[in-house]
């Protein structure tokens, strides 16, 4: 591994993780393909500030100019946001864009890829990607979940959009060894709405015993991370019923249309903002600050242990 050659941390959070303080990792993708400009300029960088008010240091990760950047500057998280040329970089996708120096926005993958070659243990984003609906068929099985199972960094999350099959992400994840925490609740998630109708593996307290779930599953040489679902706070909490209407009208137009691969999830997350007018996006902005909030308090507690 030649690492120092593509990583690039800003000074502050290479400091922070040398001394051993808490960093949260956050992700472009979100910003680049999940949220509409402008209004994502304002929740990129009010989501660091809601890290720093909780006495971590933000780490957003994308790629510019052939290098895997840990930590935006200003005008880079605005690049991001405006999102043009930008691609929507997997696993895959890394060692082709830093080649070519293209600039990528990271996923829930590359993210924790990057985050973990830095050093930095907590991530917190929106949702994951997961085991789409008819998977059985298309195979279409986000790279998320794969990379959950290999690389050591805790995603906190309001769980899976239910765009995704729900049951089966949950399936695949027992599967590959990796836990799923819900935070004080006995419910994973569906992101917009606090219950799926599916359960987690544990209902965990507090922050504190995150941490110490995450630092003894590395303790004991256990491979990958975890998912660490939050659920929405109750007061932007949307209807199953009718998300489910929504999110139904959305994968029709996508097969009507013949959108597949990485354009899928994309695709689902605009038109889904469409067909709610906008109140999706408002609880989507909520819920991530309410993770970043969560990821944070974990990642303090992780640096007393
Ligand atoms: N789900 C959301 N919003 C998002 C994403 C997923 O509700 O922005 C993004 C994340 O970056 C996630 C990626 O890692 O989509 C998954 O894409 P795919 O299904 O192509 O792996
Ligand atoms: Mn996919």
């Amino acid at each position: 591994m030649n690492l120092e050659k593509y990583l690039s941390i800003t000074p502050e959070i290479e400091a922070a993780i040398k001394a051993g303080k808490p960093v949260v990792a956050l992700e472009s993708t979100i910003l680049s393909h999940g949220m509409p400009y402008p209004e994502n300029m304002e929740f990129a960088h009010k989501v660091e500030e809601i890290v720093r008010g909780e006495g971590a240091i933000p780490a957003t990760t994308a790629i510019i100019g052939g290098k895997l950047k840990v930590g935006l500057t200003s005008d880079e998280l605005d690049l991001m946001c405006k999102g043009e040329g930008v691609g929507k970089v997997s696993r895959r996708d890394v060692a082709v864009y830093v080649a070519s120096g293209q600039i990528g926005a990271t996923t829930v993958a590359t993210t924790m890829m990057i985050a973990a070659m830095a050093g930095i243990k907590v991530f917190a984003t929106g949702g994951i990607g997961g085991v789409h609906r008819g998977a059985q068929e298309t195979m279409d099985i986000s790279a998320d979940l794969q990379e959950l199972a290999k690389t050591p960094v805790g995603v906190v999350c309001a769980g899976a959009k239910s765009l995704l099959d729900i049951g089966l992400t949950l399936e695949y994840l027992e599967t590959m060894g990796v836990p799923v925490l819900g935070m004080g609740t006995d419910d994973f998630p569906a992101f917009y709405c606090r219950k799926s109708g599916f359960g987690v593996d544990f209902n965990v307290e507090s922050p504190a015993m995150c941490a110490k779930i995450l630092k003894t599953k590395w303790d004991l040489g256990l491979e990958g991370g975890a998912v660490i679902a939050n659920p929405i706070p109750v007061e932007y909490e949307l209807d199953f019923d009718e998300m489910e209407a929504v999110i139904n009208k959305a994968l029709e137009m996508a097969k009507e249309q013949g959108i597949k691969g990485k354009a899928t999830t994309p695709f689902l997350l605009s038109h889904i903002k469409e067909l709610t007018k906008g109140v999706a996006f408002a609880s989507n902005v909520q819920l991530a600050y309410n993770n970043a909030r969560m990821a944070s308090k974990i990642a303090v507690e992780l640096c007393k242990l």
